[in-house]
């Protein structure tokens, strides 16, 4: 390896988790918490995804940047992400914008997020940074983007995958030469350049950097300085160094995890209700695209330590059951049909209700005799006898956060609401 250190390349690298977004088109689900902890999968949280792949790729110093409502965030890192240990030369830290840098200042955009800790990461002397992004769902292997960014000698690697021209417009858009070296870069074009010989698709930013420490300290600074700059890495930071120096793509699908190359084309932004739902729902599939199940590629959380789920028949002799679904421990179902649900921690319930493609996450009760289809339930909501959602769309839609798809968000405040 050139640059003077020796792979695993990970070992020098810093990954530094831009987990402060909100995620608005999540809707009611980011009132209380920022996207990144919003929960995913039936026992993790949206950004167990990019810290376990961090920690899986053999990286053990991490920082997380929260800003928007992360109160939710830190208390799971806190529990969940807690046993990293100074005297093997790991870290973990947690860096609300809290005023670091004046009393009224919040993080201005994602440069910023990063600018006003540069001390607090010069103090660990990190040979690399793995800039990513909180919010995405996905595996993948950053050894192997470090590695291409040493090889190729670039200033910035930049992770990006094939998106359809459609979907473009929501990304960084780039262009390449042969040898994946990026020659243009425009942050979210409303007519996104097309791939050469693929003009149906579009290369997309995924958002994710490596960059060595010291050439990033040094874009901060003069970014920092500059008052025409926005501050952010989409905007500001990438198209500038596209330009003045050697931006270098790094293509996720054709990288791979080594124990699991099927994942490695599986990414979701999740960044909808209609989204959150699909992929949750998609879990439930015989063989799904995304494996949560492999030892080689765990995702790692926090995890309440709850009973087993149980299922009982009622006083009846109606079945509790459970057929193509995920029910998480604590859970207890009675005398009650789920269809494809997916069901976090310690929910409840009770008799004569049939539940389908529902994702319902911890803590909910299901009173008795419901018909829930297509919904997402929020956290800790108490759902009223005989409630039907999934019939009537003008009733779904006048009582809860109904998509154009037909997907109803379903959070407490708006069953108060019913209720009153
Ligand atoms: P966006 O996702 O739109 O585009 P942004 O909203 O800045 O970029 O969010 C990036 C990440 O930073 C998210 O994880 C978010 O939670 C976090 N974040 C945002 N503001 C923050 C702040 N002030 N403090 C801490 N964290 C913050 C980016 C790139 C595109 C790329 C897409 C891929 O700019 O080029 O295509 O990601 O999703
Ligand atoms: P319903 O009768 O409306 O289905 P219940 O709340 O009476 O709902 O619970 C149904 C069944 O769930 C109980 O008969 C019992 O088998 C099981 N159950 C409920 N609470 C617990 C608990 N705390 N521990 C173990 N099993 C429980």
């Amino acid at each position: 390896m050139s640059n003077g250190v020796n792979a695993p390349l990970a070992r020098h690298a810093m990954a530094y988790v831009l987990a402060g977004g909100r995620g608005s088109r999540l809707m009611e689900l980011t009132d209380r918490r920022a996207k990144p902890a919003v929960y995913f999968g039936g026992k993790s949280r949206i950004i167990d995804f990019a810290l376990s792949n961090a920690l899986n790729s053999g990286i053990r110093r991490i920082a997380v940047a929260t800003q928007y409502k992360a109160h939710s965030l830190i208390r799971h890192l806190q529990h969940g992400w807690n046993f990293f240990r100074p005297e093997r030369n790991e870290s973990f830290d947690i860096l609300p914008a809290s005023q670091r840098v004046s009393e009224e200042m919040w993080y201005l955009g994602t440069a910023d997020a990063v600018y006003q800790n540069i001390d607090i990461i010069e103090s660990y002397d990190p040979q690399f940074i793995v800039l990513l992004a909180g919010d995405h769902i996905y595996k993948m292997d950053y050894e192997q983007m470090l590695q291409q960014h040493v090889e190729q000698g670039a200033d910035v690697t930049v992770g990006c995958l094939e998106v359809s021209r459609k979907e473009a417009s929501g990304f960084g858009v780039m262009g390449v030469d042969v040898n994946d070296v990026i020659h243009s870069f425009v942050e979210k074009p409303a007519n996104p350049p097309p791939m050469p010989g693929k003009p149906a698709m579009a290369l997309a930013s995924m958002g994710i950097y490596v960059f060595d420490t010291k050439f990033l300290f040094e874009e901060l600074r003069r970014d920092a300085a500059d008052p025409n700059s926005s501050h952010d890495f989409g905007k500001d930071i990438i198209p500038y160094i596209v330009k003045h120096g050697k931006a270098v793509a790094h293509r996720f699908d054709r990288s791979c995890i080594r124990s699991h190359a099927e994942a490695a084309s599986y990414w979701r932004d999740v960044g909808t209700v209609d989204a959150y739902w699909a992929a949750n729902i998609d879990l439930c599939d015989i063989v799904p695209e995304l494996d949560l199940y492999d030892h080689n590629w765990p995702i790692w959380t926090y995890g309440e330590i709850v009973p087993p789920a149980k299922f009982v028949h009622d006083k009846i002799g109606r079945r509790g059951e459970a057929i193509s679904s995920l029910v998480s421990g604590g859970c207890i179902i009675s005398g009650s049909t789920l269809r494809q649900t997916l069901l976090f921690t310690g929910v409840r319930v009770h008799s004569y209700s049939t539940i389908e493609q529902a994702v319902i996450l911890p803590y909910v009760d299901v009173a008795r005799s419901c018909q829930l289809t297509n919904v997402v339930i929020d956290r800790g909501v108490r759902i009223p006898e005989g409630l039907v959602v999934g019939e009537d769309p003008e009733l779904d839609a006048a009582r809860f956060r109904r998509t154009e798809a037909g997907i109803c968000l379903i959070t407490q405040p708006m069953i108060d609401r019913l209720e009153a």
